[in-house]
């Protein structure tokens, strides 16, 4: 089902929270601003609330995805345009979690887009603010983390039933492929970058309550406004998301720790289209680069085979190597995540990835030799820029 129509064409103007400022967080915020609805940011502190006023209380958003589209010479021959010039989304609100406020408004509509290892939180410091008519679409790289909020909050189905009427939301789970990035430059922390166009898909995720709760208006309302922005937003059944989500998690597990570790850009996993100027010609680049791409495709599918059987025709080893290099090759110009994750130092997000995919081959007795290695060479990357015992 694609959505469509902005927020003033609808008649409705329905506030939305985004919960993270990073570049998806971003990203999102603007486009929804962009199509007309009221978008408050929900922040870490005062500090940063006071530095996003200080700059305009606006989003900016730079299209670097123009210099490798295909469309490009069609494009900028066209002239400036509108849709290709840095833009920004104006007039934002803002907001931080406040200690002292005993009843603080509901929040009904939330985009949860932190990264995966600050989720569960973040979440916290919004779960007060929650109840069973919000809605919140969790928008990570990776897999578990639904069942880990699930986990860590509403732990029991004795609770659920307790808290069933007043405090559980409705779950909308996300997917997306646009690439994006911030920059460190001073004066730039509200603006992001968008490298790749991509497409997002939504579902609603069916409710762990029995019998199952109806839905909030706050759900239509959110895929609606996500529909109308121009991120090629379409919403999906949950078993269809859950497929794209499991290819998803297998290029993030094949791409983002590669080229955090090579510090290299996404398009060099993929051999080069024939027939291309590619100044690279070591074949045994190629064939070696060629070897892991097939060997880590076929692990994951070994893996997804006996964790999910039913989805087994559809998730070979070939449609994953093939989905893998796709993605490599439309976000080639983009630094993975990951990369920029450890170039700035920051944790990244191989626990809710190739971790996920070690724990869940353990579980069904499937050996994982290629992400694990993958999962502790990047935990050594984070481990070595954090202690310095051997410099
Ligand atoms: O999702 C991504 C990421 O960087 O996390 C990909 C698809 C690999 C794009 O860079």
């Amino acid at each position: 089902m694609s959505l469509g129509g902005t927020a003033a064409a609808a008649g409705v103007a329905s506030r939305i929270h985004v919960l993270g400022a990073g570049a998806v967080g971003l990203l999102f915020a603007a486009h929804l601003r962009q199509s007309g609805y009221p978008v408050t940011l929900y922040l870490r502190s005062q500090d940063s609330v006071d530095r996003f006023s200080q700059s305009g209380a606006q989003i900016g958003v730079v299209n670097d995805w123009i210099r490798s589209h295909p469309t490009r010479k069609l494009l900028l021959s066209g002239g400036p345009s509108a849709s290709i010039a840095p833009w920004t989304a104006t007039d934002v609100q803002a907001e931080a979690p406040s200690g002292n406020s005993s009843s603080p408004e509901k929040i009904r509509r939330l985009v949860l887009a932190t990264k995966a290892q600050d989720t569960l939180q973040a979440y916290w410091s919004v779960k007060s603010r929650l109840c069973s008519q919000s809605t919140v679409v969790l928008l990570q790289n990776g897999m578990g983390m639904y069942e880990a909020i699930q986990r860590e909050f509403y732990p029991s189905p004795h609770q659920y039933q307790k808290e069933t009427a007043a405090d559980i939301p409705t779950f909308v789970i996300g997917t997306n492929s646009h690439g994006c990035l911030r920059t460190p430059v001073e004066g730039e922390e509200f603006v992001t970058h968008h490298t790749a166009v991509g497409s997002c898909q939504f579902a609603i995720r069916p409710s762990l309550l029995n019998p199952p709760p109806s839905l909030p208006q706050s759900a239509l309302d959110i895929l609606t406004a996500l529909g109308s922005t121009g991120l090629d937003a379409t919403v999906t059944n949950w078993s269809d998301l859950h497929h794209r989500l499991l290819l998803k998690l297998a290029a993030n597990a094949t791409i983002n720790p590669v080229t955090a570790l090579a510090d290299c850009r996404n398009g060099y996993l993929a051999p080069p289209p024939p027939n291309s100027s590619s100044q690279c010609t070591d074949q045994g680049y190629y064939e070696s680069m060629q070897s892991y791409m097939s060997s880590a495709c076929a692990e994951i599918s070994a893996i997804y085979a006996r964790a999910h059987p039913h989805l087994h025709g559809e998730l070979t080893a070939q449609a994953i190597e093939d989905y893998v290099l796709h993605i490599s090759r439309t976000t080639s110009r983009n630094r993975s995540s990951m990369l920029q994750d450890v170039s700035s130092g920051r944790q990244t997000e191989v626990e809710w990835i190739n971790g996920y995919l070690v724990r869940l081959g353990k579980q069904h007795g499937v050996p994982t030799p290629v992400n694990t290695l993958l999962y502790t060479l990047v935990k050594l990357k984070e481990a070595a820029s954090h202690h310095s015992a051997y410099e």
